[in-house]
């Protein structure tokens, strides 16, 4: 192969693995109540009685669940108007702010929680549950990174600490429907709040299922021209061109990549979140498959 044609394919791979995601705030919390629209709540999952606190706490501007007696209960709370999909992502904040007897948070995927899937022993879980979690149960704010891949999701832990724990779950196909679960065992007491959700979207999934083809083309031309919804979850994921508007040329960018081999939708505009990136790019770089990793470097 001659050295034009290497520097082209090179070219070439460089290009197709360019991101073209985008990140934003799906829930910070912010708002006075909690938004019904993105958010389902199950109080009480699996036969065990609802914990005794779980609501937006618009003071400390967080998603509060506080279990105030030693019982058995539970709330689930899914991410309900967003679907992922290969290559998005989601980030956010755990704050353990006490506990004792057993209780854990979860991560729940298609309506599964993480450990009950069978990964790993408690996988995904952070409390003390009859032995201190993998991921710890140290007071503080733990960060979590889903990253969401068409036959597997890897979960990334950070803990107060800043030291971490990977997972990859070959557990789940794509699509993906995400819920956290705050969870307390006969003897357990714990209050958990979660905050600060964001979603990396993939740049012109318009209708948010994790796909980009002829249905979001039918979304974007409905909301542009016949009073359709906004594209989801930001109206700016629909910017395919990257100009930082929505209209017309992102239509005609559209149609040209998906019938005339044109190129992908770009970065859209204005949708970064460069801590996302960060986080991303140590995930790649730190990629035992199948395996449970504890740095504690
Ligand atoms: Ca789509
Ligand atoms: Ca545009």
């Amino acid at each position: 192969m001659g050295k034009i044609k290497i520097f082209v394919l090179i070219v070439c791979v460089i290009y197709f693995n360019l991101p073209n995601a985008s990140a934003f705030v799906y829930d910070d919390f912010s708002a006075s109540e909690l938004n019904t629209t993105k958010w389902n709540v199950s109080a009480g999952v699996d036969g065990f009685g609802p914990i005794s606190d779980f609501y937006l706490d618009a003071i400390n501007k967080n998603y509060h669940t506080k279990q105030t007696v030693a019982a058995d209960g539970r709330v689930r709370v899914k991410l309900s108007n967003y679907i992922f999909g290969n290559g998005e992502a989601l980030d956010y904040d755990v704050f353990l702010n006490s506990g004792s007897g057993n209780y854990m948070s979860r991560i729940v995927i298609n309506d599964v929680p993480l450990d009950v899937a069978g990964l790993c022993l408690y996988c995904g879980a952070i409390g003390y549950w009859g032995q201190p979690m993998a991921e710890g149960d140290a007071i503080g704010k733990y960060h979590i990174r889903l990253n969401f891949n068409q036959s597997n999701t890897t979960i990334k832990i950070t803990r107060p600490d800043n030291t971490f724990t990977f997972y990859q779950s070959t557990n789940f196909n794509a699509p993906f429907i995400f819920a956290f679960e705050t969870t307390t065992g006969h003897d357990g007491i714990t209050h958990v709040d979660y905050d600060n959700f964001a979603i990396n979207q993939e740049c012109g999934d318009v209708n948010g299922d994790g796909k980009i083809n002829v249905v979001d083309l039918t979304y974007l031309v409905a909301y542009l021209f016949s009073g359709g919804p906004e594209p989801k979850i930001n109206k700016l994921i629909g910017d395919v061109n990257g100009d930082g508007k929505v209209n017309v040329v992102d239509i005609t960018y559209l149609v040209n990549y998906l019938f005339k081999a044109g190129p992908a939708p770009t970065t859209c505009g204005g949708l970064t979140t460069p801590a996302a990136t960060v986080l991303s790019a140590q995930l790649t770089t730190s990629t035992p498959k199948n395996q449970l990793q504890i740095s504690t470097d």
